[in-house]
């Protein structure tokens, strides 16, 4: 079953501990990838060194804004996960939107729950490739081999 990472990022993780409106973020975030019937393989939070911010984000490295970027996602402690199932990293991009939460459409993650592009509350992989390299980077310790039992009443 194809998997994909998503990572909360930190505005997206203090925003649900310290904002009384956005208390649940982070539960919201995650409600929406299981409300969709897709499951869960690996979730840790974590707070990123910046070197291993710097290999994560590697591919913009020569982009104006990659050192906002490295300071933002070491700002504070991530929830890194695992999530599987059919088409789950294309799904999984439509659930989160577009990368400017201004051209976010409503009803998407960072449509509904961001403003800013450098604050973007999540990220999720690309494609089958980065997933697989990003996986393997913040789960190199494997994660969780099982299957919902509700397989067949999302799936024909
Ligand atoms: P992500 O990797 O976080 O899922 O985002 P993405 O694929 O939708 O977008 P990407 O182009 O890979 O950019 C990674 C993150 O960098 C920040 N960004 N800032 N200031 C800017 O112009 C700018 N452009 C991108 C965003 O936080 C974006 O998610």
């Amino acid at each position: 079953m194809e998997q994909t990472f998503v990572m909360i990022k930190p505005d997206g993780v203090q925003r649900g501990l310290v904002d009384l409106c956005l208390r649940v973020l982070v539960g919201e975030i995650i409600s929406r990838f299981e409300k969709k019937g897709f499951y869960l393989k690996g979730l840790k939070m974590v707070s990123v060194e910046r070197s291993f911010a710097e290999k994560h984000y590697a591919d913009l490295s020569a982009k104006p804004f990659f050192a906002g970027l490295v300071e933002y996602i070491i700002s504070g402690p991530v929830v890194a996960m695992v999530w599987a199932g059919k088409n789950v990293v294309v799904t999984g991009r439509k659930i989160i939107g577009a990368t400017n939460p201004a051209d976010s459409a409503p009803g998407t993650i960072r449509g509904d729950l961001a403003i800013e592009i450098g604050r973007n509350v999540i990220h999720g992989s690309d494609s089958i490739e980065s997933a697989s390299k990003e996986i393997a980077l913040w789960f190199s310790e494997g994660v969780a081999e099982w299957q919902s039992n509700l397989h067949p009443w999302i799936y024909e």
